[in-house]
């Protein structure tokens, strides 16, 4: 009752009298002053006039499941949609709920994460109240082998995202690290259970640094947030909700063709490494060249020196700019 009651709010220009909320959701007026006490304790802030009803006076940045609900314009990604306050990782809690059988597209939120991970074992930083962290299941009808390619789709949709909602010029470090100003501002982790020719399911993990004012010593040359980028706050839910809405769009593309060859250009437009130097650490030997774009596979296209093209895969190595992070 809460997203309705939010959604109807946010949909209405004046006030909304109390009658006309207990009619629509047939609830009584004492169930709806209750949500409206919760959504004000949540930051919501909601002017309430005898005679007149209520009216959303200010969405502030509120990270609910509420909120959340009330702003995804999707057709199955995120309709199911399990929210913490606090949890240890969106991607552990998102593979529990796929091994139990939940529907594809469910979708994981967290406000906090007390063991955010990063790949290879890394950490990723999680503070309270800041970020985008989620994950979502996928139950996609392909070859193992293409799961490395929807984890750029969720790059260059968080990329898209951002730009869309904040006017940042984001772009994307090959394969999936959201860039903005030479500095990381979201991290993707990609999970997979299969077998050789089958997808049990993928669970994608994204992180977005989105009104963080300042980071842990140890990342604070490397990372960045919206916030820090356009100098005020961003509302996380409706980024996350436009996020969401860039990947099932761009991941129905891809699952017409099983590759990335309507996505490609647009992959493109947003990479950072496009005609730059890179330094592959390829665990065959290191090698320098110029990226030169990416193929139907999301493999990266490196120019050596002497003219050589090399196609460099996403997971076998790691690609960094000769000169600093970029
Ligand atoms: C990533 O790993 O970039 C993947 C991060 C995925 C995080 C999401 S949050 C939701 C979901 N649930 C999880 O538990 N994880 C996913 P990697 O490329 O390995 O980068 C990790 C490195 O980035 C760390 O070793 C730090 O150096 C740096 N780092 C850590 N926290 C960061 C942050 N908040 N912003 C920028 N850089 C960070």
């Amino acid at each position: 009752m809460k997203t309705e009651i939010l959604t109807i709010l946010k949909e209405t220009e004046g006030f909304v009298s109390g009658q006309d909320l207990c009619g629509r959701l047939n609830v009584s007026r004492t169930a709806v002053w209750k949500v409206i006490r919760q959504l004000e304790e949540e930051g919501y802030q909601i002017e309430a006039v005898r005679n007149k009803g209520y009216r959303l006076v200010q969405v502030a940045d509120v990270m609910t499941e509420a909120e959340i609900g009330s702003r995804l314009q999707t057709d199955w990604l995120g309709k199911h949609l399990v929210y913490y306050y606090e949890t240890d990782s969106t991607n552990v809690q998102a593979k529990k709920l796929a091994e139990a059988g939940c529907p594809n597209g469910t979708l994981v939120v967290a406000d906090c994460q007390a063991a955010g991970k990063g790949r290879r074992g890394r950490s990723w930083s999680s503070p309270h109240g800041s970020s985008i962290y989620m994950s979502f299941v996928l139950r996609p009808d392909l070859p193992p082998y293409c799961a490395s390619s929807v984890t750029l789709i969720a790059g260059m949709a968080v990329a898209s995202a951002v730009r869309e909602e904040t006017g940042l010029d984001a772009q994307i470090k090959w394969p999936n690290d959201v860039v903005i100003a030479g500095k990381k501002v979201c991290g993707i982790l990609t999970e997979m259970s299969a077998e050789p020719d089958f997808i049990h399911y993928v669970v994608i993990g994204t992180g977005v640094n989105v009104n963080q004012e300042a980071f842990p010593e140890e990342i604070a040359g490397t990372a960045t947030s919206l916030r820090i980028e356009k100098g005020e706050r961003i509302a996380r839910a409706g980024l996350l909700a436009s996020v969401m809405t860039h990947f099932e769009s761009a991941y129905e593309t891809f699952c017409a063709t099983w590759d990335l060859s309507g996505l490609a250009a647009d992959y493109e437009s947003l990479l950072l490494n496009k005609d730059r130097p890179v330094r592959v650490l390829d665990p065959k030997g290191d090698f320098e060249g110029t990226a030169r774009g990416i193929n139907e596979k999301g493999e990266l296209l490196v120019e050596r020196q002497d003219g050589r093209l090399e196609y460099v895969y996403a997971g076998e190595v790691s690609v960094r700019g000769v000169y600093g992070y970029v």
